[in-house]
């Protein structure tokens, strides 16, 4: 059986570093079908039967830029087995914000909290148990740089594919918002796998038409975005944004501790 794992992450994130590290030089570089976005497949070293894909570098899984439409295409399209998120771990609340997206999308996720040098260098302290608990995934301490941990997370990763035990999407926005998004989930249906819900009713929830696109049947979900951008007197994406935000603030404090002799020193 081969395996596909996609690579994903922010631009910066050392997903380039990850990438040849993993594959060394069974790499082959070619261009998306259609866009002048670089697309490079590689196996990993030492499996034939392991493919790895490079995603371009991405803040977010909506529709606005081409990397993003060529990312989350692929990823809905193509079936990979695993997602291997890469994290900056020096900025890794802003890095979170496309994590919480990746995990919505009903594909297994392994998270690689790259840059673990510069982490260990300034002395702030991750505990990878308690956010892994928090996300629901893997989630595995990097350095690509310096080649650390790079193995341990493609294990973990060619683990999770294997296991296939399906996802469990642990996060969730304030009642309100949960309620609204339930609600279209059920006016989605059979249409859509379980898994997957989530990820189209958010998407259905901010008004992304290239997604309703890909629905064989969209249902009409205008009323519960209108009531929502009127009691919330914002707009549905903003919404959307706002709560995903909240949500990691409120799961990085319990997880991740600043130096406070540094910032002591830098003030
Ligand atoms: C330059 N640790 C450290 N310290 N740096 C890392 C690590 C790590 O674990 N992983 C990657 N980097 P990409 P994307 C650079 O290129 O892989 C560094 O966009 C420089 N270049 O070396 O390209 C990596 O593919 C001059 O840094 O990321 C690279 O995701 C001065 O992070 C940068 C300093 O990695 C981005 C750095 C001419």
């Amino acid at each position: 059986m081969s395996i596909k794992i996609a690579l994903a992450g922010n631009p910066n994130s050392g997903k380039t570093t990850m990438f040849n590290a993993l594959t060394g030089a069974n790499q082959f570089v070619g261009n998306w079908p259609g866009v002048t976005v670089e697309k490079k497949e590689g196996k990993l070293k030492g499996h034939k039967d392991v493919g790895i894909m490079d995603l371009p570098g991405i803040y977010s899984l909506s529709p606005y830029t081409l990397e993003e439409v060529v990312a989350r295409n692929y990823l809905i399209n193509d079936n990979p087995d695993v997602i291997l998120n890469i994290v900056d771990g020096s900025n890794i609340e802003r890095n979170l914000y496309l994590t919480t997206q990746l995990i919505e999308l009903g594909i297994p996720v392994v998270v690689a909290v790259n840059m673990m040098d510069v982490v260990e260098k300034s002395g702030d302290t991750i505990d990878f148990g308690k956010l892994g608990k928090e996300l629901g995934c893997e989630v595995v301490p990097v350095s690509a740089l310096k080649g650390n941990g790079v193995k341990e997370a493609a294990e973990k990763a060619v683990k999770t594919a294997k296991r296939n035990s399906g996802v469990k999407i642990l996060h969730s926005f304030d009642n309100r918002l949960e309620e609204w998004l339930s609600e279209i989930e059920k006016r989605i249906g059979i249409n859509v796998p379980d898994e997957q819900k989530r990820f189209y009713a958010i998407k259905l929830f901010e008004g992304d038409n290239k997604i309703r696109n890909l629905m064989n049947i969209v249902p009409d979900v205008s009323d519960i975005v209108s009531k929502a951008e009127k009691e919330l007197d914002d707009d549905a994406e903003s919404i959307i944004t706002d709560a995903r935000y909240k949500y990691i603030s409120s799961i990085i404090g319990g997880c991740y501790k600043k130096n406070k002799k540094k910032k002591l020193t830098a003030s």
